[in-house]
């Protein structure tokens, strides 16, 4: 017989982790399966060469614990994937939560039973239990996406994915190697791959924007006095009009003032004010014009002058040109931030190949066979990115009322109420699930923000004595049409990215995250709780 919780959650990142300590708070008992054999999630997977995190260290972190985050030292600007698994570890630790993990096991199927108003959680390891709530802590990018590539499994060399690398680590001297896939894993790993490998060959098929992250490491005086308003900085986080990523100066401040729009300004204009946030670094590039995701002219003039920069930096014109992105609009894709890959490119053991001059014809036991050559390869890399956002919901056999399948429901794209629950799925939530700002957003902030709203709807409903949750089939279909007015708005579903399923062949094109800022969307949940929950029917 199954074991019974009130909770079962999918999942020990940092959703996972977190939604455990409040949910023990609440004194409810809980269950976490999880298929790594520690916590840490996309932290855990993510190993490769090179990898960090793009957002800063000071922001991408836990804010609930005032003690936590005075006393974790983060070491650099951006932390490491070692380091940001060791602060996951940490947490499990520091709040006890490791005892109701149950690591190494995979849940296939969730399947809700109208009768017993319980979900039953199966893992592909034989272990199930049962729970009045199921919560989906299965993160957005933990699916890997392995290319179509005629003959891929032929290869007889090394070969590596970058979302399952080997935790001892790869030595990649004295060998050659071939990298595929040019977004934030490829960018991030190359440069890193490139410093000790024999030859690097980059098969890039789009090339990306990339903006300098300006890593370093923390001053401890700086970190001293930027803390010391740690609760006022996190409020702006947290409410800000944008993504949540935080404007890190000593002084806390709601938003970092913004030129209105480059689309009427010369080169020389745009650059006097583009200079210095390339030299300071980071994502937070974007947010130089307040109109750079809106206005294509714009956002124009915002790519032009990263295109001059990489002729700038890549010493080979041949070389520049093909490594200048000029099929979507700066930033409708994830814009990548890197320590030195346009500069990887100078080096004499590294050479770019672009693989839509040269296509790759297959992948044979001894490399690469494109369409003019062959390249001989030691190892293959392949940094070709995820089934991101539904993959791993949809990846189980997840069963709501009357046995409706999720796949089914969601066969045209993803539908969900404020990205956190299903028409015809009582009690079951998705933290930060399609349809919320989730991957657009600093992911600290929007898991921290939805799992706080999960637990406060449990909380409510043992208060009112309530059983069962469950989003009204109108509130969905305005909601999903509210995400795509606010998408067409922008310029992000011209950019063909994973935000829209665009890389993964027969997935629904539908631009899955909500686009308008963290402060807007939370705004709106508190606002749907004021008004007695509106569009949920409790019963
Ligand atoms: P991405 O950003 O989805 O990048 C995947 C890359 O792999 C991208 O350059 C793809 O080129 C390339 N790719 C995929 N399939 C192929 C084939 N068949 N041939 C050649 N190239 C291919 O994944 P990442 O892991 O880098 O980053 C995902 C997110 O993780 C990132 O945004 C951060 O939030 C963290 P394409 O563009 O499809 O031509």
């Amino acid at each position: 017989m199954a074991e019974r919780f009130d909770v079962v959650i999918v999942g020990a990142g940092f959703a996972g982790l977190y939604m455990l300590h409040r949910l023990r708070g609440l004194g409810l008992s809980a269950r976490v399966f999880e298929q790594g054999d520690n916590v840490g999630g996309t932290w855990y997977w993510n190993r490769y060469p090179g990898a960090r995190c793009d957002a800063e260290s000071l922001a991408y972190s836990f804010s609930f614990s005032p003690e936590l985050e005075q006393q974790w030292q983060w070491t650099e600007r951006y932390a490491t994937q070692p380091e940001i698994l060791q602060y996951a570890e940490h947490v499990a630790e520091r709040f006890d939560l490791y005892r109701d993990i149950r690591f190494q096991q995979r849940v296939v199927s969730a399947t809700y039973d109208e009768a017993d108003n319980s979900w039953l959680v199966t893992t592909a390891q034989g272990e199930t239990a049962v729970a009045q709530f199921c919560i989906m802590a299965t993160g957005c990018l933990s699916v890997p996406q392995l290319p179509d590539i005629k003959g891929i499994d032929n290869f007889q060399g090394a070969r590596y994915q970058a979302s399952m690398w080997p935790p001892e680590g790869v030595d990649f001297s004295g060998c050659t190697v071939g990298v595929i896939g040019t977004g934030s894993s490829g960018i991030q790993a190359i440069p890193v791959i490139a410093e000790r490998a024999e030859h690097l060959y980059v098969f890039q098929r789009t090339p990306n924007f990339s903006v300098p992250a300006v890593n370093g490491a923390l001053d401890d005086g700086w970190v001293e006095q930027f803390k010391v308003n740690y609760r006022q900085h996190r409020h702006y986080h947290k409410h800000g009009l944008s993504s949540g990523f935080g404007d890190l100066e000593i002084e806390p401040r709601e938003r970092t003032p913004a030129a209105e729009s480059a689309a009427d300004m010369s080169a020389q204009e745009v650059a006097a004010i583009l200079d210095p946030y390339w030299q300071r670094g980071g994502a937070f590039f974007l947010s130089a014009f307040a109109d750079s995701l809106i206005e294509p002219r714009s956002n124009a003039k915002i790519a032009d002058y990263v295109r001059g920069k990489i002729r700038e930096i890549v010493q080979d014109p041949q070389t520049a040109e093909d490594l200048c992105p000029t099929d979507h609009p700066i930033g409708s894709k994830r814009i990548c931030v890197d320590t030195g890959y346009y500069a990887a490119y100078n080096r004499s053991n590294v050479s770019l190949i672009n693989v839509r001059r040269t296509p790759i014809e297959e992948v044979t036991a001894t490399g690469i066979r494109l369409s003019d050559r062959n390249i001989d390869l030691d190892t293959l890399v392949l940094a070709t990115g995820f089934d991101a956002m539904t993959g791993a919901l949809l990846n189980m056999d997840i069963r709501g009322r009357g046995g409706v399948r999720l796949a089914d429901k969601w066969h045209s794209g993803p539908r969900a109420y404020l990205g956190i629950n299903m028409h015809g799925f009582p009690n079951l939530f998705t933290v930060t699930g399609p349809g919320s700002p989730s991957v657009l957003s600093n992911m600290l902030v929007s898991i921290e923000q939805h799992v706080d709203w999960m637990v406060g709807c449990i909380e409510h409903m043992r208060s009112h004595g309530r059983q069962r949750v469950e989003a009204e089939l109108q509130a969905e279909d305005h909601w999903v049409a509210h995400v795509n007015e606010i998408a067409n708005a922008t310029l992000f579903p011209q950019g063909g990215s994973w935000y829209l399923g665009a890389n993964v062949s027969g997935k629904p094109r539908v631009f899955m995250p909500y686009a308008a800022g963290v402060g807007a969307y939370r705004d709106i949940c508190e606002d749907v709780v004021r008004d007695n929950y509106r569009g949920f029917v409790f019963s």
